[in-house]
């Protein structure tokens, strides 16, 4: 069977992916998997500039058909902060970043407090050398406290609006109809899935890179 690379160090990303894309005919792999330990520096200044990042400098090194995702969360009151600095923003823990972002919205009201998780996903095929990228987002607010224990990063104060309940209440199987993850998998799949050999459609649609 066609292996394909997840190229993510986030845990919870790998559990989502591996979950989202169960059904499709290719064997996945994380980095762990197969033993690959160098960071990929996120220099990028948009999520599509880091997703293509990873996807593409470890896909060149490891042969492999790799995807690598970029991801974060955007509340209106802070001007879309934190974004592409999501992972980053704060030294220290999930926790900690919780933690700044609260005391950053605690004198705004429920209703001002609208946000959106967003995910861009770039695939990097080593035989063509070309990628394409697919992205999601999806709607909510954050709450005023930790609600919930599943998930993982902000899930316990991203109150989803699809769901009427933080991703941090929800099971993995309801996360992964809605997400921002989820919704740009889907459109992932719908490409991996063809039944054209997969060279020959990434010939046909995707952009060269080189
Ligand atoms: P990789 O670069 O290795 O993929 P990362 O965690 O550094 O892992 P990002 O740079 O894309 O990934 O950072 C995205 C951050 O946004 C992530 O660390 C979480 O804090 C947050 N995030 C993104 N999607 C999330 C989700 O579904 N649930 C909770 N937090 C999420």
């Amino acid at each position: 069977m066609r292996q394909l690379l997840i190229a993510t160090r986030n845990p919870g990303k790998v559990r989502e992916i591996k979950d989202i894309l169960q059904d499709i005919s290719y064997e996945i792999k994380s980095l762990d998997d197969i033993g690959y330990k160098e960071n990929v520096e996120e220099t990028g200044k948009s999520y599509e500039e880091n997703a293509i990042l990873k996807a593409k400098t470890i896909g060149k090194e490891t042969n492999l058909l790799t995807i690598g995702e970029d991801s974060g969360l955007e509340i209106d009151m802070l001007e879309g902060w934190p974004a592409i600095h999501s992972a980053r923003h704060t030294l220290g823990t999930d926790d900690d970043k919780i933690d700044k972002i609260l005391e950053k919205l605690s004198s705004v009201p429920r209703e001002k407090r609208t946000a959106r998780y967003k995910s861009v996903i770039a695939l990097y095929d080593p035989v063509s050398h070309k990628v394409q990228t697919f992205d999601g987002s999806c709607e909510g607010y954050i709450t005023e406290k930790r609600i919930g224990k599943n998930g993982f990063g902000y899930d316990p104060i991203f109150w989803s609006k699809d769901l009427g309940k933080t991703f941090g209440q929800a099971e993995d199987r309801e996360k992964n109809r809605i997400s921002h993850r989820a919704r740009a998998l889907l459109k992932l799949k719908k490409i991996l899935n063809t039944k054209v050999s997969i060279e020959n459609h990434f010939g046909g649609v995707m952009n060269s890179d080189e």
